[in-house]
């Protein structure tokens, strides 16, 4: 016994501490270690990409979400042999690009549903707040115009207890199934008028912005649906002026988040892609400081043509990072190895002691 023992045994721990030794500076092309850090720092209020926005899917089993998102992707979209409910067990989400804005479509599933117990519906808020932080631009509530069930009635009470007040400018309901009604003889309107009191009052809190959906007769009227529900939402977009919903839970998430988004940056940092962003800087940052020791470089020298260009390609790359950041934030919250709360929630809802408590108690008490 003890004839082995390597540098992993008890003796070197119990005794003496060993001073570390500081790390060699590390080179990578002509890049040294304390340039990570500069970089760091340059990039740390660099958290969400400024052309991002992020749309959050609301609505009972089988009421159209998997659909909705489909066309704000422009997938194929009504797809109905295979009838679906409850199909979506966990959030996720699917990203595209449209007018130059990456849209980032986070769907849920029926969070509220008297079937689930709370603890599943805690691991899902944290869910659906990782992947939409630090706040969503849009929340749709999708509504079939069907008859609902008692039970997907409360789950809707709930889901609108949970999310408003607050969230009124950047909500919308986008009432599905409308080809269901004409059969009946009945408009999307009349349907609408005649709903139940749950979502005459969700319809009402989004301030009557309703978009119709339905099984249509074919490619071209497909395309009208599209366009019409990413026309509402850029015209929302435009109205807030791209600002998000946010609350105290997505601050405290976005908080939280931050040391995530430092150790993923550094991680890119070390990349490809990431040490020619850090040349980038290098090089603009060189080039600022000749322009400021020269007095006489006028603003319409090349220099300065040149320093713009160089800037903008900047930007380019930080935003690419931005977005590889984010992706790799939303994975590791469905994987769960990333949480947006550090704390435990259901300690915090039950502490009552933070005002963020009682928000995320509106999620589990429902709320009234
Ligand atoms: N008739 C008709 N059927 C539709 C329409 N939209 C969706 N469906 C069908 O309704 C079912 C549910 O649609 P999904 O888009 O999967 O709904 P979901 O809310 O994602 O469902 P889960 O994720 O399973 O809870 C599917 O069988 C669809 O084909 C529509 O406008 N009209
Ligand atoms: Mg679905």
């Amino acid at each position: 016994m003890g004839i082995n023992q390597g540098p992993e045994d008890g003796k070197i721990k119990s005794g003496k501490q060993q001073k570390a030794k500081p790390e060699p500076l590390r080179k990578e092309k002509g890049i040294i270690q304390s340039d990570y850090a500069c970089a760091l720092e340059t990039l740390e209020g660099n958290d969400v990409p400024e052309n991002e926005v992020r749309i959050l899917l609301l609505g009972v089993d089988g009421s159209g979400k998997s659909t909705v998102r489909n066309l704000i992707l422009g997938n194929d979209t009504f797809k109905t042999d295979e009838p679906s409910r409850g199909k979506t067990r966990t959030s996720s989400y699917a990203t595209c690009v449209r007018n130059g804005r990456r849209f980032v479509v986070v769907e849920t599933p029926c969070l509220f549903h008297t079937r689930f117990a709370p603890k599943f519906i805690i691991t899902e808020v944290n869910k659906l707040i990782g992947l939409t932080l630090p706040g969503p631009h849009i929340c749709i509530f999708v509504v079939p115009s069907v008859d609902l069930s008692s039970e997907e009635k409360q789950a809707m009470a709930r889901m609108q207890s949970a999310f408003f007040p607050g969230a009124a400018d950047n909500s919308m309901v986008a009432l599905t199934k409308i080809d269901v009604l004409s059969p009946k003889g009945m408009s999307p309107e009349a349907y609408a008028s005649g709903a139940a009191v749950v979502i005459k009052k969700i319809i009402e809190k989004c301030n009557n912005r309703v978009v119709h959906l339905g099984l249509t007769n074919g490619k071209e009227e497909d395309e009208l649906q599209t366009k019409n529900l990413v026309d509402v939402i850029e015209s929302m977009l435009d109205k807030n002026s791209n600002k998000f919903y946010t609350n105290e839970a997505y601050a405290l998430a976005q908080v939280n988040m931050k040391v995530h988004k430092t150790q993923l940056k550094e991680k890119y940092l070390r990349t490809e892609a990431g040490i020619s962003l850090l040349e980038k800087m290098k090089n603009v940052e060189g080039m600022r400081s000749r322009k400021k020791t020269d007095e006489n470089v006028s603003n319409a020298t090349p220099a300065e043509e040149t320093l713009e260009k160089m800037e903008s390609g900047l930007k380019t790359l930080t935003e690419s990072m931005t977005e590889v950041v984010c992706d790799q934030v939303r994975e590791g919250v469905l994987q769960e190895s990333i949480t947006p709360f550090e704390l435990n929630l259901r300690r915090l809802i039950t502490s009552g002691t933070k005002s963020i408590g009682s928000f995320l108690a509106s999620f589990i008490s429902f709320g009234p």
